[in-house]
């Protein structure tokens, strides 16, 4: 397919409730969509820079302003109508077009979004941005070829298996309720954020209303610093699934440290760039369990070869979320049907962040199938953007 143009929609959802995190607290999402429209049809991608720098270098204007004066300019010189090399966005360079082979058979049945990365790759960093342009590309590519994204990933379940992120609350009482309300609604693990002065106290009350058998885990965003190895290794008692991203990006030598002063298993989510670093940190033993966010390693192929590293190297993952609306989650889901995400993924319903949602909305089952959602299986991503709506958001 040929890209006719690339839009760019940014609007403000209101979260059903705030969520704190060690970084800060939001009362509303704002999210970026990017919408590529091709001569076989359209599709969307969900960006999941926040509004602030503060989880990782992107933000939203930061990368609504990349996409603009660089990536979108790059793919449509191109892919577009008029597609040549332009002076200022030079051709890939080998690395450029290594990564642009898509993993393995699955990037060659659709060879548009495969070659994305390698367009992309004259542009350091910038991942969140990056990553919402390929998502846009598949979306169009599998909906003109009548394919899922589940067909493509490898899906191998119907339903995946949800657990939902809690955040920091105002007050232990306030947490207790929270957590008590997504366990009635059937969510299969609780993960909560911690920082210095919100850890023990609340994990060990949400363990005992949880009691033994609940699967419990945390995050602390990279709120401690190696002086806290011995007070993290005291979350042993709590018998946790796994202690997420205690220490900074770059720094996974105090993550090895902590691997080796303690019993729970040490989880990476901000250092996990890509499939290399991946590697890198299993092997140097700063995780033994991954958390893949598409969306923060530049997109769901490089996220495929993250899980196919992982699953050869035996190591446990599971689908990380970033408040995404439907667009996002749909693609989400579909990832965390793959046979290597053993663990419940924070892919929570939309209600759990959202009053409305730009799709329709994620719903969990019931009976047999509670605390799952449903993996789409309609062309695409699998849903439908409600463009009237993103319209009056974005308040165009
Ligand atoms: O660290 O996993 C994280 C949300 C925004 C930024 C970072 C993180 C999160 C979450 C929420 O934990 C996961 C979700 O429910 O989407
Ligand atoms: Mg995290």
């Amino acid at each position: 397919p040929t890209i006719e143009r690339i839009e760019l929609h940014r609007l403000e959802v209101p979260l059903v409730r705030p969520f704190e995190t060690s970084f800060g607290r939001e009362t509303a999402r704002e999210v970026l969509l990017v919408h590529v429209i091709t001569d076989a049809g359209d599709g969307w991608g969900e960006c999941v820079a926040g509004r602030d720098p503060f989880y990782s270098g992107e933000y939203v204007a930061g990368a609504a302003s990349v996409i603009e004066h660089y990536l979108g300019p790059a793919l449509l010189g191109a892919h577009g109508r008029h597609a040549r090399p332009t002076r200022s966005h030079p051709a890939p360079d080998a690395a450029g077009q290594a990564a642009a082979e898509g993993p393995g058979s699955r990037g060659a049945s659709v060879p548009l979004a495969a070659s994305v990365a390698g367009t992309l790759a004259f542009v350091a960093g910038h991942r969140m941005a990056k990553g919402a342009l390929e998502a846009a590309v598949l979306d169009a590519e599998l909906r003109a070829q009548g394919r899922s994204m589940g067909e493509l990933f490898g899906a191998e379940r119907e339903w995946v298996d949800c657990g939902v992120s809690v955040g920091i609350a105002p007050t232990l009482e306030e947490l207790l309720d929270e957590v008590a309300g997504y366990v009635e609604e059937g969510y299969q693990r609780i993960k909560l954020k911690i920082k210095p002065g919100w850890d023990l106290v609340p994990v060990g009350a949400v363990r005992e209303e949880l009691g033994p058998r609940g699967l419990l885990q945390v995050d602390a965003n990279t709120a401690y610093t190696a002086d806290d190895i011995p007070l993290l290794a005291r979350l042993d008692a709590f018998d946790l699934l796994l202690i997420e991203q205690p220490f900074a990006e770059e720094d996974l030598a105090t993550h090895v440290r902590l691997a080796q002063a303690c019993t729970t298993p040490v989880c990476l989510d901000e250092s996990i760039l890509d499939a290399s670093v991946a590697i890198d940190a299993i092997e140097r033993g700063a995780t033994s369990v991954v958390n893949i966010k598409p969306g923060r390693m530049g997109g769901y192929l490089e996220a495929l070869r993250v899980h196919d590293a992982c699953r050869a190297l035996d190591v446990p993952v599971w689908c990380g979320g970033m408040l995404e609306t439907g667009v996002g989650r749909a693609a989400n889901v579909a990832l965390a049907a793959l046979p290597g995400f053993t663990l419940p993924g924070d892919t929570s319903a939309s209600s759990r962040y959202f009053a409305e949602d730009v799709t329709e909305p994620f719903v969990l089952g019931d009976g047999e199938h509670r605390g799952q959602l449903r993996v789409p299986d309609a062309p695409g991503t699998g849903v439908t953007v409600r463009e009237e709506l993103v319209r009056q958001w974005a308040g165009a």
